[in-house]
């Protein structure tokens, strides 16, 4: 099996001004796709050839778990943006956050702080583990998968995630995600999912 780039439901400059097109010319179209053509070229002709996407990151050491993990967390990162994103999410999640963490309010500060904190290249996320939320980074392309937990959203704090746009400013950028292209809608499926 060979890995692509996936599809997204909204074009390059969809999500302008808050994430320009240069950076997701540079974001989906050289780190995406690099990791993609790196994890290709790595698994050809040997047994995670044949494997899926979360077997490797389950099963691969190394450089095809960095490349699998990376595409994976990047896969699923476009997926928690969209345009006119933000607000709050509704439903089974909303409630879930409230009893978990007091208040949407008290969930976006923890969440901010917690991914604005992560030492160098990495991802912040929310996650159902044991049947509960929590928020959690990992460390350049460490996922939840590896930890037996789900993720129904992240953000990347990777600095290629911002640095077009917000220079060295991860926290303003972390701030533009959540006012502004999170996709709480995507997040709530997973919580659906979980
Ligand atoms: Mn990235």
């Amino acid at each position: 099996m060979s890995f692509s780039l996936p599809t997204l439901d909204y074009s390059k400059d969809a999500l302008a001004p808050y994430m320009s097109a240069e950076t997701f010319e540079y974001h989906y179209g050289k780190h995406h796709q690099g990791y993609i053509s790196k994890l290709n070229a790595s698994i050809a002709g040997t047994k995670y050839e044949s494997m899926s996407l979360e077997e490797i990151i389950l099963e691969g050491e190394a450089k095809d778990f960095n490349n699998a993990a990376q595409t994976w967390n990047h896969n699923f990162f476009w997926k928690c943006l969209k345009p006119n994103g933000g607000g709050a999410p509704t439903g089974a999640l909303a409630e879930a956050i409230d009893r978990d963490f007091g208040s949407f309010d008290a969930f976006k500060q923890q969440f901010s702080a917690t991914a604005a904190a992560q030492f160098g290249s990495g991802w912040g996320w929310l996650v159902v583990e044991d049947g509960k939320l929590k928020i959690t980074s990992t460390s350049n392309a460490d996922t939840p998968l590896k930890h037996g937990q789900t993720a129904l959203f992240t953000v990347d704090v990777w600095e290629h995630a911002y640095y077009i746009d917000y220079r060295n400013d991860r926290a303003k950028f972390i701030a533009v995600v959540m006012d502004n292209l999170a996709n709480w809608d995507f997040a709530a499926a997973n919580f659906a999912g979980a």
